[in-house]
């Protein structure tokens, strides 16, 4: 970004505080919104950056490095969350992520761009990074998704490192898991901690990115909702991006992300159409066996830098940064008060 356009920009921002009022509104439980307006005109707050729980934090400040500088939102969603991935202490992600019920360490991951290219990759073993092996299938195949074994290979033959993912705290992990196997997800514990990140560039550019190690002790070969473009992750570069965590199984069942979109699409807030897709959730799972230790929750940021979440029950938070708001937790509003 040159000098010009960042003086254009804080000359726009400070005439439109100045003259018009701000509408801002403050960043409350219920309602997160980053704009502000004049008689229905609005001055777009960007670049800028959200992205799920406390981990979110660090995975922002890499992120804004790119996007402050006049970057792309790919390369900054990318970057972003492979942070989580390096991060042998976040158990859900990467490396030192909690394995299936058979000990091995499988890796879920998608990225999507403006264009609306995507990659992705699922049941990936021993490669730290997914995110970027999920970005090269979106660059260097004519295809969206590699699982198991051949997405393995194909990380391979486009030079990244196999490595152990399974650390020592995480083996531990497993060996208690053993002494029960008892597949019942502890609530914001085992099935939380998944990265999703969306961002804005300077450019007004929107791009995703989402990865998992997965629910933890799942069945081997069993794939959540994290590499699914639609489930765990959606956009659509006239509208807004959304995003996925939880359990997987209820954001496939209900195509989340996307459903977010199109609910922004229709004229929702980030907030409000995060919040619909929820409680829809809610209304399929009433009476399923999932409810009792069901969490979902969602992040949303549309065109205009507006962003929002809702989540199913306490506990879900997310991170955002923008020139307005530096890198700050939020936590999100709930269903199951
Ligand atoms: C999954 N959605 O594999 C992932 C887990 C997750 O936050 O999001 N945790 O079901």
């Amino acid at each position: 970004m040159n000098k010009n356009t960042i003086q254009y920009q804080f000359l726009t921002v400070f005439l439109a505080l100045t003259f018009f009022g701000c509408t801002t509104k403050k960043n409350t439980k219920e309602e997160t919104v980053a704009i502000i307006k004049k008689k229905g005109v609005a001055v777009v707050i960007k670049p800028i950056v959200i992205s799920t729980w406390n981990h979110g934090i660090p995975a922002n400040e890499e992120a804004w490095k790119i996007l402050d500088a006049g970057g792309k939102a790919l390369d900054a969603v990318e970057k972003g969350v492979r942070t989580a991935e390096a991060n042998p202490e976040i158990q859900t992600v990467g490396l030192g992520g909690f394995p299936d019920r058979e000990g091995n360490v499988t890796l879920d991951a998608c990225i999507m761009d403006h264009q609306s290219n995507c990659g992705s990759v699922s049941f990936l073993q021993h490669i730290k990074h997914p995110i970027s092996v999920a970005r090269k299938v979106m660059e260097e195949t004519p295809h969206i998704m590699l699982t198991g074994e051949g997405a393995l290979q194909f990380a391979l033959e486009q030079g990244f490192k196999k490595e152990e993912l399974l650390t020592p705290a995480s083996k531990k992990a497993y060996e208690e898991w053993l002494q029960k196997t008892d597949y019942k997800p502890v609530i914001n514990i085992e099935n939380h901690d998944t990265i999703s990140m969306l961002a804005l560039d300077e450019d007004g550019n929107l791009s995703g990115a989402c990865t998992t190690s997965g629910a933890a002790w799942k069945m081997h070969g069993r794939v959540g909702d994290s590499p699914i473009i639609g489930s765990g992750l959606f956009l659509d570069n006239e509208i807004g991006a959304a995003a996925a965590t939880g359990l997987g199984e209820a954001v496939i069942r209900t195509a989340g992300s996307a459903m977010v979109v199109e609910l922004m699409r229709q004229g929702k807030s980030p907030y409000q159409a995060c919040k619909e897709v929820v409680e829809r959730i809610y209304k399929v799972h009433k009476n399923h066996s999932d409810l009792a230790y069901l969490q979902v929750g969602f992040i949303a940021l549309n065109k205009n830098g507006e962003y929002g979440s809702y989540c199913l029950r306490p506990g879900f938070n997310f991170a955002i940064k923008s020139k307005e708001v530096n890198n700050k937790l939020i936590d999100a509003d709930f269903k199951i008060k």
